[in-house]
């Protein structure tokens, strides 16, 4: 038995509704998970809320509510949104949920008893919008002279007593860690982490006295502790901790956005390293989705809810566009043109419309029954070989380096190679000259596609098993193994019928304002 894989992404702040960032990093991350399945491994996929903080406390009080009220309003609406476009996730988490603060509070006490935990008083400047303490020379000066953050977020001084974590401590323990290859990709994001490290490490304020929303610390009253210490903690909370973890931790993959990658590769280690706990085996910092070029904001007006996107053009045609147009890591961009003109081009015309024209024609044909293989042709020998290339080397491959967009260009040259085979081969004037050889060439593409549809299915789940279910292919063999070479001769010769195929990919219009 393979490893098991547990994947997590971040959990989002449930301050507002969940925003194409949001879903972006859920739907990427469900892709992975579902390769993993597909290849037979054992996975666990978490994702979640992060509900404490002084930014959902503030954003509460804004909306004259207590931030509990506000964490279950807006924590269902992410819910929501993984459900509805298909995220397969094994738990939602919410670290307002009793098992999370018992975890947190037991890796506090494991920090407290390696000697790393001291109280002090903390003076400097935070910014509430990223939750994050900055030194005085990380700060940039905003257009009317006030100081932001790195990030561009507004900072505020703050005087506090505290409790502090040695980060200092760990310095040369996380140098090595972000030096060894693979436990921070991309690797671009590498050097700004490493030079962070390597200019000095300050201990952390890791409790605030200011306000009380958020896990209590133990025996310490008065004391919440710093929302990071909690957020980062639903990792091991999901697996059972402090109870038993089983096999599952260390985590496989961090999936995250890259502005958060110091939270997940300085500071989570070393909480990790105190704790003496195992390090995840990698943190991958994404890139950021930009609506035509442009953060999304309120003062723009260009804030989109992810579901509607998926409600106008479909949840696979969202999840496909984003995993495609996208090189995984960099930031990437998006528009309603660009949506349909995927999704049409790639999805309908190329590869809907090979089913189409297959099944279509099988089912007219033959009355349904699949047609034998009498005898290879060269053509058919290399349309094979090409497929099986794509979805037993090239994809795999792709998939585990999280190359994901080049995961679905292997897949669409293999679609092509398809409507290249058919288009020569000319099914439809065979039936008349040579019936025999009509039904090896639909034989052929019969398999080919039931390949691609499974290969292609942690992308587009929803429509892969529409089609597979139109194709008959029975359940066991939706994977990678089970579709690797000779599983179509028993399901030719037994007496399933194709009925003519419904469309997959409807042909989707431009919203009226973009057209
Ligand atoms: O950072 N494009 O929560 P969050 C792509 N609670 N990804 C984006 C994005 C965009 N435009 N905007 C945000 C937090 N993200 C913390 C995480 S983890 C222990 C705690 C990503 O709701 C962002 O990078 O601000 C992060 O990975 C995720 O969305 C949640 O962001």
């Amino acid at each position: 038995m393979a490893d098991p894989f547990y994947i997590t992404t971040a959990i989002s702040y449930p301050n507002g509704r969940p925003h194409i960032g949001h879903a972006y990093e859920a739907i990427a991350a469900d892709v992975i998970a579902r390769f993993q399945r597909l290849r037979g491994r054992r996975v666990r996929f978490q994702t979640g809320t992060d509900e404490h903080g002084l930014k959902m406390a503030r954003k509460a009080e804004e909306q004259g509510r207590t931030p509990a009220d506000l964490a279950d309003e807006m924590s269902g609406y992410f819910q929501q949104m993984c459900d509805a476009l298909d995220v397969s996730y094994d738990r939602f988490i919410r670290t307002s949920e009793p098992d999370h603060h018992r975890a947190s509070q037991a890796i506090w006490q494991a920090m407290e008893a390696a000697g790393d935990l001291y109280l002090d008083r903390y003076e400097g400047w935070y910014s509430v919008r990223d939750e994050a303490y900055y030194d005085e020379s990380e700060l940039a000066e905003g257009e009317g002279g006030e100081k932001l953050s790195p990030q561009g977020t507004p900072v505020e001084w703050t005087v506090e007593e505290s409790w502090f974590f040695r980060l200092s401590k760990y310095q040369d323990q996380l140098l090595k860690l972000l030096r060894s290859p693979g436990f921070l990709e991309p690797a671009s994001r590498r050097n700004e982490m490493i030079a962070f490290v390597e200019q000095g490490l300050r201990d952390l304020s890791v409790s605030r006295t200011s306000f009380d929303w958020g896990v209590k610390v133990p025996g310490s009253e008065g004391h919440v502790m710093y929302v990071w210490v909690d957020a980062l903690t639903n990792y091991l909370t999901g697996l059972g901790y402090p109870d038993e973890m089983g096999d599952l931790w260390p985590a496989s993959l961090h999936l995250i956005g890259k502005d958060i990658v110091r939270f997940h590769t300085i500071y989570w280690p070393a909480f990790l390293m105190s704790a003496k706990l195992p390090l995840p085996q990698k943190v991958f910092g994404h890139g950021f989705l930009l609506n035509r070029g442009q953060k999304e904001s309120k003062s723009l007006g260009n804030v989109t809810d992810p579901l509607d996107l998926a409600e106008r053009f479909g949840v696979d045609a969202l999840r496909y566009f984003l995993i495609r147009e996208v090189a995984f890591g960099q930031d990437g961009s998006y528009s309603p043109e660009a949506i349909v003109q995927r999704a049409n081009g790639e999805l309908g015309n190329a590869f809907g419309n090979l089913a189409q024209r297959t099944l279509g024609f099988i089912a007219k044909n033959l009355d349904g029954a699949l047609p034998a293989i009498r005898g290879h042709a060269a053509a058919d020998t290399e349309l094979f070989e090409t497929v099986e290339r794509a979805i037993t080397t090239d994809m795999p491959q792709a998939f585990e380096a999280l190359a994901l967009q080049q995961a679905v260009e292997a897949w669409l040259q293999a679609v092509f190679a398809c409507n290249a085979y058919i288009d020569a081969q000319a099914p439809w004037t065979l039936r008349k000259t040579d019936p025999e050889r009509m039904e090896t060439v639909l034989a052929t593409l019969y398999t080919c596609i039931a390949q691609l549809a499974v290969a292609i299915s942690p992308v587009i789940p929803a429509s892969s098993a529409k089609l597979l279910d139109m194709l008959g292919v029975p359940a066991d063999l939706r994977n990678l193994q089970g579709i690797r070479s000779h599983w179509y001769s028993p399901l030719a010769e037994s007496d399933f019928r194709l009925s003519a195929p419904t469309p997959l990919f409807p042909r989707l219009e431009l919203p009226a304002e973009a057209a």
